[in-house]
């Protein structure tokens, strides 16, 4: 069997758990497999020291590599372009991306010393999987350097229309880089429905049949691979001693209320201030609501040295204070805000002991909290979901309450439709999405992922890959 070969920004030792989707989603299946994962060590190389170095590490089966990044790099690379306009623009906001035209060589020479230093650690039958937006010209620095293994790409984001894409200066030159790879996975079928349109309106690809393209001198697969959960193992989790500590504990604390819970990294993507004012929304117009309804609200800290973070921080921590402020009472705070990362053990007590999730981001990719919360619910006495049409997931579980969170009223509405949801009605779409989310899980996702790309065909490989 082909070592797999895992390439990502970051490396997680897949033997301990981590806050982010991603070391979530592979740590079992590296583990399972075996292989290499490649990426950033998250260290600055010193002043004056050429980050030359690569570290190398055994975990369990898996080896890891990293590479340590001068400031520069890190600045224009990380900061600069995968997370001040990649991850903007992907999550359709312009305004917040900063074209400066430095970030994007940055991008780009992290990219070639990626692949300068991942190429003689690879062997002929490797299969290499990279992921996300921090990556996505790697294949191609990898072609120039001759390598011609099967490499498949996996956009944990989503991917924005044709025209926003085109927004981004170099767009023509990021996109011309997918067709480095032999096959390209998306999150949804809007996000690949984007990536047609673009690749046939702006680069002039053929469309030789469905999924698959000839541009530049290279054929490319693009398909639909919604990212799911390890679902035995969260029921597993659930189970376990400390989660049902936690649900015990919430259980008690509220019993007089209904709970609901919100986890989410800290970013402006996941919607936190307008789901505030949505609940803001219900208490002021359903004072049924009140003395009851309490929100748990997780907001793990991510990239805070990204100045919009700040922002969003002090937006936070002001709508709570005056939602407290203004509806609390002495034995009852509508609002727990929590702007720490929670023990990933303990997570599913609390979505287990809470009625209703608030999954509501303005855009995701995905959105793994959505299928937890499911996974973790009693089917005797489930919870509801309410859920943003606007993340992945909601392509895949219109049995949830789906929203539009830039829709205050609405989503009020659906959170009160959601507290009093009678118990069959919750079964009976608590049951279907388990299906869905059993039929679509961690497993199947990284199956059929890896499947596409080894029947992919690997054509035309090298001279055309010299010039990017
Ligand atoms: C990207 C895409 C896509 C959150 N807070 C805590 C914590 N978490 C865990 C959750 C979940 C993960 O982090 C978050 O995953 P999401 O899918 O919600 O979002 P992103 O981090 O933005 O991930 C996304 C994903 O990649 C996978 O492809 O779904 O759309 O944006 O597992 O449980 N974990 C712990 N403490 C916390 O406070 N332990």
């Amino acid at each position: 069997m082909s070592r797999l070969v895992v390439v990502s920004n970051r490396v997680a030792d897949p033997r301990k758990t981590a806050a982010g989707g991603l070391a979530v989603a592979l740590a079992d299946v590296l583990n399972n497999t075996g292989g290499m994962w490649f990426g950033w060590s998250g260290k600055i190389a010193a002043e004056g020291e050429a980050a030359e170095a690569v570290h190398s590490q055994q975990a369990g089966k898996v080896k890891l590599v990293t590479l340590d990044l001068t400031q520069a790099d890190h600045d224009a690379y990380y900061l600069g372009y995968s997370n001040g306009v990649l991850w903007p623009v992907f999550h359709y906001r312009l305004d917040l991306a900063d074209f400066d035209a430095g970030y994007i060589d940055g991008y780009r020479r992290v990219n070639q010393q990626f692949a300068r230093k991942l190429l003689p650690l690879l062997k002929p039958d490797d299969i290499i999987w990279v992921h996300d937006y921090h990556l996505i010209p790697l294949a191609a620095e990898l072609r120039a350097l001759g390598c011609e293994q099967r490499i498949g790409f996996f956009l944990h984001i989503p991917l924005p229309p044709p025209l926003m894409l085109a927004a981004i200066p170099g767009h023509d030159w990021l996109i011309r880089a997918l067709f480095a790879y032999d096959l390209v996975g998306f999150q949804s079928q809007a996000d690949l429905s984007h990536f047609a349109r673009y690749v046939e309106s702006e680069a002039h690809a053929q469309p030789i049949e469905p999924g698959r393209w000839r541009a530049f001198g290279r054929t490319v697969q693009a398909g639909s691979f919604p990212i799911g959960i390890d679902v035995d193992e969260f029921m597993q989790l659930t189970a376990a001693p400390e989660a049902t500590d936690m649900y015990e504990r919430m259980k008690r604390e509220y019993s007089r209320r209904k709970l609901l819970v919100g986890v989410d990294r800290l970013d402006y993507s996941k919607g936190l201030p307008q789901r505030l004012r949505a609940f803001r929304e219900l208490l002021e117009n359903s004072p049924e609501t009140r003395g009851s309804a309490t929100l748990v609200q997780i907001a793990s800290p991510s990239r805070e040295d990204v100045s919009a973070y700040t922002d969003l921080l002090h937006e936070l921590e002001s709508l709570c204070g005056s939602i407290n402020g203004n509806f609390g009472e002495l034995d009852w705070m509508p609002v727990r805000y929590i702007h720490r990362t929670v023990a990933r053990a303990r997570l599913p007590g609390l979505y287990r002991a809470s009625r209703v999730a608030l999954v509501t981001p303005l855009r995701d990719g995905m959105n793994l909290v959505a299928k937890e919360f499911i996974a973790a619910q009693d089917p005797e006495d489930p919870g509801v979901l309410v859920l943003s049409r606007f993340a992945g997931a909601a392509e895949q579980l219109p049995e949830a309450l789906l929203v539009n969170p830039y829709d205050r009223e609405g989503t009020a509405a659906a959170i009160l439709l959601a507290l009093q949801m009678p118990l069959e009605e919750r079964r009976s779409r608590h049951e279907a999405m388990m299906r869905t989310l059993r039929r679509y899980d961690v497993h199947w996702w990284c199956d059929s992922f890896l499947a596409g790309l080894a029947s992919a065909h690997a054509e035309e490989k090298g001279p055309t890959w010299l010039r990017l």
